[in-house]
């Protein structure tokens, strides 16, 4: 571990230094007042659940200092004093946040919709379109999972060194040649999780400004370091990823929590160091304490020992602040006394406030369902049942929006047994109320803005007259290389995707010609390099990220439905990400490269389109649709098509398909069947063998599971053919089973149909290897002629005579 000379070349150029100390010290206290008086709301019940930053205040602090405009933070529920520092968060927020307040502009960091603590800042205007990220600071939204925050550091960082790598239309929005640091927190414990592991080694084989800064209180909860890291100090046990005279890596800082000119010392070094370098610094931040346990779920006195929590007492960073204060002689007891109660009153009057912004809306909407339960009791000869309602409402004391409609709905069930004008006036009121709520909570899963998906026009390949077909592998290299030409912000990475131009050859050739900054190789790090897209997405740049196979994409499932899935949602639009993640799947060989698991995909993944094109030509245009729009999205290439010949069109990365639109592939007037992907060549088959015994089936390729049919073109289909079968490659109840929902649920096709809904898929098991592994593990030709046959053999068994 290094702890080279520490700084002090130049010194921190302070207005007037006592000013200076004594305005630090009034945030370090006010953040505590919020934190004391934040976990008593959760005690007397009015919030429901508290986590505070008391006990890292001052390293946060500091840490803030050398935040410069054009910066991202990529952290955790612990940094509100960072974000006070700049201005992002006020007491108010913090009380309305533990109130979980619907409202974005009182509760700007999700609109009620995290936990207290999480944190976020806007990047894009309300149309969508970005802000000036390189004036203002900016933090990406804070999620819970530990260490989920980490892969996306990497590419927040990334981002700096592209952007001083190369030059790019309109990159003065984003950066300032590359100079900015992307700032990561997280607790020593959580620094145990693999995707903290992962992306430092990343970072040291990347040489980013990245600067990563470990809060160490020595617990994880009620879990010591020494049962979390090895030689229980991650420092200590990253050592050898420390960088040398002779070898580039990570410089790995230490430095006490408590210690106001050592801390100033370290992370103005760091700052340098990553700023004007590009090298990535780890700051173990060590002796930090947790004056109020970890969270409001339990108190510390279960899993402490008295003797460590009076070291924490005595080692309280904001205490040891004040005590060099006051042995400096730069402030007296009761200039310190006066702060201290003066942040008392300022938190005690944000909670008020914020108790009357939750509160006022909801007490007048009560007022409002009062009158009309009143009413309602009259109308019905004071039915008891409504003295009831009426009571339970204007007695509880801190009714929510929860309460109301309840007490609503229930009496709309009670006045089915009368007729009275009443029952409407509830009605509409209950409607009314629900309309402008369902937005605050269900909202912005996937983009509102100008350049959603649904908003990009298609354009249709076009071909040649001289017929030319190709490898399919051909089509999707050729389509990339137009986009990496017209798109100077696309970049494309991942394992075996830079020197060979990926494992399939549809970027051959790439890197020479647009070099290994924008088609790179990666390490074998599914996470860290869905970071890197995350990441990189925020600050402008247009990613696409690669999983070499369907199959791995389970590494980076926490990344991508913790963090990508639920990004946009959770931040109520203020972020995008508009992240593509290129993969290639499905009928191949084998356990591992052959898997289908869209259903687990489709589920766990809302908030990012999917789509399963047939073949090159359909994935061609959808990645040219998607370099259009600002939201995320996953496309399975389909693994046995590269080397299928397919015609070649001439408006390479122009022409678009649209996401969301089913095709027919074939016409037919007695059964629907409903599949996607590589499944579809076999169903197109079927289908032509089915004509030789008068079966004429409509064929559709849905094309993308997420959006889903959104013109409802099956339910068209089956209107006219009255059957359907859903074919599909992954396990029973898998995507299969969504479809069947879609149809079902959202498509309401139950009425057309004269014969039973059905699926066919794959067997439960992975897929076996070799051929006949095939043949027994998932649909083959010859099953899905005999499940079809069987439907039109029930439903007209003289037609169709029994096999
Ligand atoms: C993936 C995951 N596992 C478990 C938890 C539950 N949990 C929340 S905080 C925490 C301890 C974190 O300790 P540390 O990283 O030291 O941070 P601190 O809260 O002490 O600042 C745990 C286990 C979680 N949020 N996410």
């Amino acid at each position: 571990m290094s702890n080279k000379k520490l700084a002090a070349e130049t010194p921190i150029s302070f207005k007037g230094f006592r000013e200076q100390v004594l305005e630090d010290y009034r945030l370090l206290s006010l953040s505590r007042e919020c934190s004391i008086l934040g976990r008593r709301e959760v005690m007397t019940g009015k919030a429901k659940f508290g986590i505070f930053g008391d006990g890292k205040e001052l390293p946060q602090l500091i840490l803030s200092k050398f935040f410069k405009d054009g910066d991202f933070r990529s952290g955790y529920y612990r940094d509100q004093t960072i974000l006070m520092e700049q201005g992002h968060l006020t007491p108010q927020h913090i009380f309305s946040a533990l109130y979980a307040h619907p409202d974005l502009e009182i509760e700007p960091m999700s609109g009620g919709r995290q936990m207290g603590g999480h944190f976020v800042t806007e990047s894009n205007e309300p149309n969508g379109a970005w802000k000036n990220l390189t004036k203002q600071k900016n933090h990406s939204s804070d999620i819970s999972p530990t260490a989920g925050q980490v892969p996306r550091l990497v590419g927040l960082a990334q981002a700096s060194k592209v952007y001083r790598a190369l030059k790019i239309k309109g990159s003065e929005r984003f950066s300032n040649k590359g100079n900015e640091i992307a700032w990561g927190t997280i607790g020593n414990a959580s620094t145990s999780e693999g995707l903290f592991l992962e992306a430092m080694n990343a970072a040291g084989v990347m040489q980013i400004p990245m600067i990563m800064s470990v809060w160490d209180d020595d617990y994880g909860i009620s879990v010591h370091n020494d049962e979390q890291t090895t030689k229980g100090s991650i420092s200590k046990a990253l050592e050898g990823m420390q960088r040398t005279d002779t070898e580039l890596g990570i410089e790995i800082l230490t430095v006490k929590g408590w210690d106001y000119t050592a801390l100033i010392d370290t992370y103005q070094y760091a700052e340098k160091l990553a700023r004007n370098e590009h090298v990535p610094v780890l700051i173990h931040v060590e002796e930090l304490t947790q004056p109020q346990g970890h969270s409001t779920s339990g108190s510390h006195q279960r899993y402490k020992s008295d003797a460590r929590l009076t070291w924490e007492k005595e080692n309280d960073c904001n205490l040891k602040m004040r005590d060099w204060i006051l042995s400096n002689g730069i402030a007296n007891e009761e200039e310190l006394v006066a702060i201290e109660d003066n942040n008392k009153k300022i938190a005690r009057q944000a909670k008020v406030d914020a108790w009357k912004a939750y509160q006022d809306p909801i007490l007048e909407h009560r007022t409002d369902l009062v009158k009309l339960i009143e009413k309602a009791t009259q109308a019905t000869n004071n039915d008891t049942n409504f003295q009831m309602i009426r009571s339970e409402l204007i007695n509880v004391a801190e009714p929510t929006y929860k309460d109301l409609l309840h007490a609503a709905r229930k009496g709309l069930r009670i006045l089915t047994q009368y007729e009275h004008p009443v029952k409407n006036e509830i009605r509409t009121w209950k409607d009314s109320l629900t309309e402008q709520l369902n937005p605050k909570f269900s909202s912005h899963l996937y983009s509102q803005s100008d350049d959603r998906l649904e908003n990009i026009e298609s354009v249709s390949a076009q071909y040649a007259e001289k017929e030319e077909w190709v490898d399919g592998r051909i089509i999707i290299r050729d389509n990339f290389d137009a986009l990496l030409e017209s798109n100077d912000k696309l970049l494309l990475f991942g394992e075996d995707v830079g020197k060979i131009g990926d494992v399939n050859q549809g970027l051959e050739g790439m890197q020479a010609k647009y070099g290994a900054t924008r088609v790179a190789d990666t390490g074998i790090r599914e996470a860290t390099i869905m970071g890197q897209g995350i990441g990189m997405a925020l600050r402008g740049l247009r990613p696409i990220a690669e999983i070499q196979y369907l199959d791995y994409i389970l590494y980076c499932l926490p990344t991508l439905s913790d963090d990508l899935a639920s990004y946009h949602y959770r931040t109520v639009g203020k972020q995008a990400v508009p992240l593509i993640i290129r993969t290639r799947g499905h009928r191949l060989e084998g356990i591992w490269h052959s898997g289908s698991p869209m259903g687990g995909i489709v589920n766990l993944l809302r908030g990012i389109n999917i789509a399963v094109p047939r073949n090159m030509t359909q994935a061609a245009g959808m990645y040219n649709t998607l370099l259009e729009a600002n939201e995320p999205a996953i496309v399975v290439e389909s693994l046995n098509g590269y080397r299928l010949k397919e015609r070649k069109p001439t408006n390479l990365g122009q022409f678009k398909v649209p996401l969301g639109k089913i095709e027919i592939l074939k016409e037919g007037t007695d059964i629907t069947l409903v599949s996607y992907g590589s499944t579809l060549r076999m169903v197109e088959a079927v289908a032509k063998e089915l004509l030789y015994f008068d079966i004429d089936a409509e064929v559709i390729d849905i094309q993308t599971l997420l959006p889903f049919d959104l013109e409802q073109g099956i339910q068209k289909s089956i209107a006219k053919t009255n059957r359907v079968l859903i074919i599909d490659e992954d396990v029973p109840g898998g995507a299969g089973a969504y479809i069947l929902q879609q149809l079902i649920d959202v498509q309401d096709v139950f009425p057309m149909l004269d014969s039973k809904p059905q699926t066919l898929s794959a067997k439960p098991h992975r897929p076996a290897y070799g051929s006949d592994g095939d043949y027994f593990s998932k649909p083959s030709e010859d099953d899905i002629f005999e499940k079809v046959y069987a439907i039109m053999h029930e439903s007209n068994p003289e037609a169709s005579p029994k096999i």
